[in-house]
């Protein structure tokens, strides 16, 4: 055994932000240090994602993780054993060949992840580093641009409107710091109109505010007046980023708009957002069309990827072989990197380099279900993703992602910034 080598791995049950059971692996290493990773949990998920090890039944909603647990303790635990923690590579291909099927649906998603976050963070410590620092070796780090809700919709609140993120870019500020602040105006004036409005309902699932609207255009317009608002101009100083989720309200080319009362093809949803990207100064937008249209996509993408960001979430799953498939077939422009979609770190690792490769836009981003966790602030960072979602700027599991990029930026120094140059190659928004 040597200093680096995996002694022991643990597991135990914690709870989510949606007060939901969750996975927390313990991994401690040959020289006594350790590290800890927290498996997050989706609402909205991509039917090709890992799938998480759940015990159903009447207790705790079906939520409960100790079969999980014991995936953990009785096959994890005692196959990783003497591996050495520094190969991330070689652990999560354990942990695969452990599993054996391709939705890690045997031993959980969940339960995988944490093991392989884990793993990462007790290699982190055991070099004595920051964990961006640990994955950055000695390539280059930008802070990303962070996407910021504003309004939450969709699952995360009740289906009450169709799209389910409402949220703001601040590409010219100068600063992670400053983009924060911008945005914190943006998000506080929200809050005002709505209070005026009377319709302040409090927050959804990720912190953005409940959405009370009578359409989804409604929705789009009062973040357009919150901008205004707080005093910035519409699409000069902060953008609009959508992520619609159609997965959520769309199938085999049919979307129902609930909210709207309207049925669509995939060529009306798609006419109807290319609206919206025209009348609204919207810069990004998320699963546009369902999973399971890939024409639509590449309709959508071939009418707007020169100027607009169109990332693949439920579509791209963070798969390598998606997203080099999508490059390949121009179906969106950009990834959103989850760890716990892929279930490993060096399989979430493996989509973002795809997607660099590919000139895609990169986004590394949370869950709807999250926890004090902060390490994928650092995978942002030490991977050079160069956008960062979290959620809104609400609630703790979320405040605590962007209060951690502060702590990175001071680190890092000034001029640090990747405003756009993370954007698509194809938007020709990448100055830098
Ligand atoms: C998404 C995420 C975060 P969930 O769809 O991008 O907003 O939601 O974690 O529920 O999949
Ligand atoms: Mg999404």
């Amino acid at each position: 055994m040597t200093s680096s080598s995996i002694a022991s791995v643990r597991a135990r049950r914690i709870w989510d932000s949606r007060g939901r059971p969750t996975v927390e692996a313990e991994v401690t290493l040959g020289d006594g240090t350790s590290g800890r990773g927290i498996a997050p949990a989706g609402a909205s998920r991509g039917s090709n994602e890992a799938i998480d090890r759940r015990d159903g039944g009447p207790r705790l909603g079906g939520y409960d993780v100790q079969e999980a647990l014991g995936s953990v303790r009785d096959v994890i635990a005692p196959a990783l054993e003497g591996w050495d923690a520094v190969d991330q590579q070689g652990v999560d291909e354990r942990l695969i060949a452990l599993d054996g099927t391709p939705t890690k649906a045997k031993l959980g998603g969940n339960a995988i992840v944490a093991v392989s976050l884990a793993t990462l963070h007790a290699a982190a410590a055991h070099r004595n580093l920051p964990l961006w620092r640990h994955l950055a070796q000695d390539n280059p780090v930008t802070l990303p641009l962070p996407e910021i809700q504003i309004f939450g919709g969709g699952a995360h609140a009740g289906r009450r409107i169709d799209i389910q993120d409402l949220m703001v870019m601040v590409p010219g500020a100068r600063s992670f710091a400053q983009a924060l602040e911008i945005t914190a105006e943006v998000y506080l004036a929200a809050g005002r109109l709505m209070a005026e409005r009377g319709a302040l309902q409090g927050v959804a699932d990720e912190g953005g505010w409940w959405p009370a609207f009578a359409s989804n255009e409604e929705a789009l317009e009062m973040l357009v007046r919150a901008i205004e608002g707080a005093g910035f101009t519409p699409g000069e100083e902060v953008a609009i980023s959508l992520d619609i989720a159609a997965s959520e309200f769309g199938k085999g080319g049919r979307y129902t708009l609930g909210l709207d009362r309207r049925a669509l093809d995939s060529d009306g949803l798609c006419e109807l957002l290319l609206g919206w990207c025209d009348r609204f100064p919207i810069l990004s937008i998320e699963d546009p069309l369902a999973e399971d249209d890939a024409e639509g996509l590449a309709r959508f993408t071939r009418a707007v990827g020169s100027r607009i960001q169109v990332i693949g979430d439920d579509f791209l799953v963070t798969d390598g072989a998606r997203v080099d498939r999508a490059a390949r077939e121009d179906t969106v422009n950009a990834v959103l990197v989850k760890v716990n979609q892929a279930g490993t770190v060096s399989e979430a690792a493996a989509a973002l380099e795809a997607g660099k490769a590919a000139g895609f836009g990169t986004i590394v981003s949370a869950r709807s279900g999250e926890t004090e966790d902060v390490a994928i602030v650092h995978m942002a960072v030490g991977w050079n993703a160069r956008q960062l979602k979290v959620g809104s700027f609400s609630r703790s599991e979320r405040m605590a992602k962007w209060n951690e990029g502060l702590r990175i930026e001071e680190a890092l120094g000034d001029n640090m910034f990747a405003g756009l140059t993370g954007f698509p190659a194809s938007t020709g928004h990448r100055a830098g």
